[in-house]
């Protein structure tokens, strides 16, 4: 399998430490949706990162649609819990960190891809107050009951939640709340930050590296 993509996509990022939790082997080629177009258009000519290169060439994308095939061939370790209330506040929480990585990649395109004169005040503030309630709804939901940290137990929610949270704070910081307000996101983040999966897919330009088992 190859993953197409760089790292500092938080949708790629996530793609990348969640298959290295589910212990998959993947080349990993990090092309840009932007630098490299057209060597991205003959892989999937769609050019949207994450895409995935399954074995019999099949060509998938979007970050949750991956994440969901790479989890039926981990039949042994689950990012999800197979059922409620776990599933439930897992999904909310994953669908906060993906609001999160969507606010932000926003802004960043508006900012980055449009030139200073055609950028559109109220639709930047529209998309920096849905990020922030996004960030203070995960620091919320983090203070009122715990996540898992660790290695063996981390799933999608963990996964998305560190990912998001490193993506916004490199990219957005002046669209943030006050740090004080996300003291316990910002806790969480820094120690999944320290997992070895997520240590071997960090943030920016480099290529995945192997975890040991
Ligand atoms: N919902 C998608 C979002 C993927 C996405 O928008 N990726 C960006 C890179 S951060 C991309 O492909 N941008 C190029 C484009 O949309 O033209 C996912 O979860 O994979």
């Amino acid at each position: 399998m190859q993953l197409i993509g760089m790292l500092d996509s938080p949708y790629v990022r996530r793609t990348a430490i969640g298959m290295l939790l589910l212990g998959l082997r993947f080349d990993h080629r990090s092309l840009s949706v932007f630098r490299t177009f057209d060597e991205f258009s003959t892989i999937n000519p769609v050019v949207k990162a994450p895409t995935l290169v399954c074995d019999d060439g099949t060509v998938l994308m979007d970050s949750t649609l991956i994440l969901q095939y790479a989890q039926s061939l981990s039949p042994g370790r689950h990012l999800l819990p197979p059922s409620d209330p776990n599933l439930r506040r897992a999904l909310r929480l994953t669908g906060l960190a993906l609001s999160v990585c969507d606010k932000s990649v926003q802004a960043v395109y508006e900012q980055v891809t449009r030139p200073e004169d055609k950028q559109h005040g109220p639709w930047l503030e529209r998309v920096a107050g849905q990020l922030q309630a996004a960030l203070l709804a995960l620091d919320e939901a983090l203070r009122q009951a715990p996540l898992s940290t660790e290695r063996d137990t981390i799933g999608l929610a963990g996964i998305s939640i560190g990912v998001a949270w490193e993506f916004a704070r490199q990219m957005t910081p002046e669209l943030l709340p006050p740090a004080e307000r996300l003291q316990t996101l910002m806790a969480y983040a820094s120690e999944v930050e320290q997992l070895p999966e997520f240590r071997a897919a960090p943030h920016g330009d480099g290529v995945v590296q192997a975890v040991a088992a």
